[in-house]
């Protein structure tokens, strides 16, 4: 064929690769093993998306060369199927989720293949399907078991819009991530998952593992550990004390008032000697319309309301201080009450200037009628008494002796990270597998039963009151309890979409065990993910809760590792030709099949690794895609130019040598951009050379397969190899050949430079005096003359004295 045309290539090759099985998993245990693995899709209506094939491909390239590198490599895809979008297509178009899902799946797998990914697709999983989510419910199961599932009346995001509670995590900048409706608080009943457990694991394993540091950080921040102490503060007159939560017992002097949330159980138990009680009231259903992030934002003026008939006291001075109640104080941290310290906290500062509170300053180096004075690495203790004079670290010391040998404060730790709202009042999700009999309370529905179906209903709206529509089947919610036999409910709240994926990886390594969610053997020798890759937004979600589960299934002995990934790495979105997020309703979005049609898979793959920067996000460019096209076109017309021998030429060995590296490192580094760019000047210098030997092309291929599977494939079977290129070996450089031999040096004659000479490095002074005398320049310069000294600095200069 004498034009490159992808459409008779790609199918071809995607075909052949089907058929020999290229990249099943090898059953060698022998061989070492690579697990390279993507964030599974969730299988829309609307198809692939143009941003889907960048990480993809990113992982292609590090597994088709790890096979060449002789690895037992798994790179499996699958799909992570439950969730609202297909629900919420379901309700609108009368189409039960699963058929949507179906079709949804079957487009998406068609799309995949037509990339020519070397994904093993005997392992495809589904997490909608019974025979996977039957292992999402068991280990939901054993987590119940030891505890860590449990239920829990407790105010929870609700979205307005959506009629769905949400985690912490779904609500961004105070409204739902999905839909961008109103986000309240609503009290409801939840299945909650106690990932807090592993606050200070999840933090401290970070060091085990090879991710990118941003990602490290975020997780860090995220779970915000942060070592403080609780003091208590006496009520006069009451029993009971008010205890508060603070970073900063350094600071006891400087608290002039208290701050509790409005939702603090004080105000309701001392109603009736609280004079402003209505007033308390009404201003926590105020503080209930807003989110948590709307209410601690720094920058929000400050509202609150004093109690009236309440007081404490400051319990290193006997001074007593008001107590208020402000929305800047939230119930669900620490203890819901603060000790306000205006001198050193930016919003106690605010609060206590709008209403008019005494602001005493305990750490010198501000100025506190200005501003907080917030910095503690600077500054000693004043107005202290006993801890004037000491750093804040050393004060901290000394008042938490001094607090805990009088028995009212004591060192801990809080965490911002909160409990995981594991309940959807939702119909396309995993039954969680739990019944609640009167007798027995919750008691799990017996392993031997699962998995739990989804039971068929007649409409998948939740109900108004918000509770899913499993609950309006009361056949199936009306049930014996597996413990005493009685009369018992189901569960009708169903998982939320971050569950099925919490595990998914491991069940990849032995998808079709119907014994446990993977055999102990296969885990042993597939585990730990290799390498991770995938969107910085799952950094705080799908990635802190799958680390959780792992480490949950690690300390029950299930799973061999401590940690699910060794290494994750991070891809840039891409973005529309104008900068702007794609989306339909910019109508700037970019179909890949459209691109696939019009230029073959390779260039899309080749574009999509060569439009930027890998962790970098990018715009798309119709000239880039016919750029890498045109590439491809070159590298195809190279087939004319070729010899039959087999080494590389003189002129071009050093090129090779360097060429091989720079993309074997850059690869490494997923720096695939400017490995496509060194194969681009490999191409031109081929060209410039005008003929090329076997071994040269070979190794282009060899190099380029990666990016352009089809493409290289078929022009090594046009050179006429008869094996295929994914059963090659990964091409070697040598460092030595790598080092461009030749050099050009300046030729002077007393210091003047009269000529350029080009030599080789390990040329001797004779050689190179030899070569500069019969430069025409120099001749002339000399003639006359009498040498009397020649200095050689190698490859550098020669230098000829004369007189
Ligand atoms: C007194 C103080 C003095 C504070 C000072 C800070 C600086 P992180 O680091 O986030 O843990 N706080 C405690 N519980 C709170 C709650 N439920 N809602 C809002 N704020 C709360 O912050 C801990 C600090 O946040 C605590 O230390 C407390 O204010 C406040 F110069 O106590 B600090
Ligand atoms: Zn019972």
């Amino acid at each position: 064929s004498e034009f490159y045309s992808p459409k008779d290539i790609e199918q071809k090759w995607q075909e052949i690769w089907e058929k020999e099985e290229a990249f099943k998993v090898g059953t060698d245990k022998s061989k070492p093993k690579f697990f390279a693995l993507v964030e599974f899709p969730y299988p829309s209506g609307q198809g692939l998306h143009v941003g889907h094939p960048r990480p993809y491909t990113a992982l292609d390239i590090i597994a088709r060369k790890r096979r060449l590198e002789g690895y037992n490599v798994l790179y499996p895809m699958g799909w992570d199927a439950f969730g609202l979008p297909t629900e919420n297509y379901a309700i609108k178009n009368h189409i039960h989720p699963k058929i949507v899902t179906k079709k949804n799946i079957e487009h998406f797998t068609e799309q995949l293949k037509a990339l020519g990914y070397s994904f093993d697709w005997d392992r495809e999983i589904n997490t909608t399907d019974p025979n996977y989510y039957k292992w999402t419910q068991w280990i939901f199961l054993q987590l119940f078991k030891k505890g860590l599932a449990y239920k829990s009346e407790m105010p929870i995001n609700w979205c307005t819009s959506c009629k769905v509670g949400l985690a912490n995590e779904e609500v961004v900048g105070g409204v739902c991530e999905r839909c961008g409706g109103e986000v309240v608080r609503k009290v409801k009943s939840q299945w909650m998952l106690k990932i807090t457990e592993y606050a200070d694991k999840l933090i401290d394993d970070l060091d085990m593992v090879d991710y990118i540091e941003k990602i490290k950080v975020s997780q860090v921040n995220w779970i915000g550990r942060s070592v403080g102490a609780e003091v208590d503060f006496k009520i006069p007159g009451k029993e009971e004390n008010l205890r508060i939560f603070t970073t900063r017992p350094d600071t006891l002097f400087g608290a002039t008032y208290m701050v509790i949330s409005p939702e603090h159980p004080l105000i309701d138990k001392y109603k009736d000697e609280i004079k402003n009680y209505t007033d308390l009231i009404n201003y926590r259903e105020q503080a209930a319309k807003k989110s948590d992030f709307e209410r601690t934002e720094l920058v929000k003026e400050k509202t609150g309301v004093v109690i009236n008939g309440l007081t404490a006291i400051n319990p290193v001075n006997g001074k007593e201080i008001p107590i208020w109640i402000s929305d800047y104080v939230l119930m669900t941290y620490g203890t819901g009450a603060i000790m306000a310290v205006p001198a050193h906290d930016e919003r106690d500062w605010d609060f206590a200037k709008k209403f008019n509170l005494p602001i005493i300053e305990v750490v010198a180096g501000g100025n506190v009628n200005e501003a907080a004075f917030t910095n503690t690495s600077t500054g000693k203790l004043v107005n202290s008494e006993f801890l004037n004079g000491l750093e804040v670290a050393d004060a901290k010391i000394k008042i938490l002796e001094w607090l805990t040998e009088k028995g009212i404060g004591y060192k801990k730790v809080n965490y911002k990270l909160r409990d995981w709202v594991f309940s959807r009042q939702r119909y396309w999700g995993e039954p969680i597998p739990i019944v609640h009999c009167e007798k027995c309370g919750y008691v799990p529905v017996p392993e031997s039963e699962l998995p739990l179906m989804l039971p068929e209903v007649e409409s998948y709206e939740p109900t108004d009151n918000g509770e899913s529509p499993l609950a309006a089947m009361t056949d199936w919610v009306e049930t014996t309890c597996p413990h005493c036999g009685g009369h018992a409910h189901r569960e009708t709240d169903t998982m939320p979409q971050w569950a099925g994926s919490s595990w998914y990886y491991l069940r990849y390594i032995d998808p079709h065990n119907s014994e446990a969610f993977a055999g102990k053997e296969e885990l042993e020798y597939w585990l730990p993910v290799d390498w991770y890759n995938g969107g910085m937004e799952h950094t705080t979600l799908h990635l802190l809760y799958s680390r959780f589960w792992h480490k949950f299934l690690y300390d029950q002995g299930l799973v061999n590792t401590p940690e699910p990934y060794k290494k994750r790495t991070s891809h840039g979105m891409i973005l529309g030709e104008n900068n702007e997020k794609m989306s339909k309703s910019r109508g700037n979005v970019v179909n890949p099949d459209d691109i696939i049609g019009e230029f073959g898979a390779d260039t899309l793959r080749t574009y999509e690794m060569f439009i930027g920067a890998f962790d970098l996000s990018a715009a798309w460019s119709n000239e880039g895609v016919k750029g890498c096209r045109r590439f491809l076109d070159r590298v195809w017309k190279l087939k004319d130019i070729v010899t039959s021998e087999e080494a590389y030429s003189d002129n071009l060995e050093t090129k090779m040598h360097q060429t091989i590296k720079k993309v074997t490192s850059d690869f490494e580094s997923m720096k695939f951009n400017t490995a496509i760019a060194a194969m681009m000047s490999l191409v031109n210098e081929f060209y410039r050379v005008g003929s090329i030997t076997k071994g040269e092309f070979k190794t282009l291929l060899l190099l380029l397969n990666p990016v352009a599977p089809h493409i290289t494939e078929e022009l090594w079977q046009i050179i006429g190899e008869k094996g295929r290129v994914y059963q090659e070996t990964w091409p070697v450089y040598e460092e030595a050949k790598t080092i461009e031999n030749t050099v050009e040096i300046a030729v002077q004659i007393n210091g003047k430079v009269k000529a350029n000479l080009t030599i080789s490095l390990d040329e001797k002074q004779e050689e190179v005096e030899t070569k500069a005398k019969e430069l025409d320049s120099v001749k002339a310069a000399l003639n006359g003359k009498n040498v009397m000294k020649v200095i050689y600095v190698p490859g550098r200069i020669l230098n000829i004295v004369v007189k």
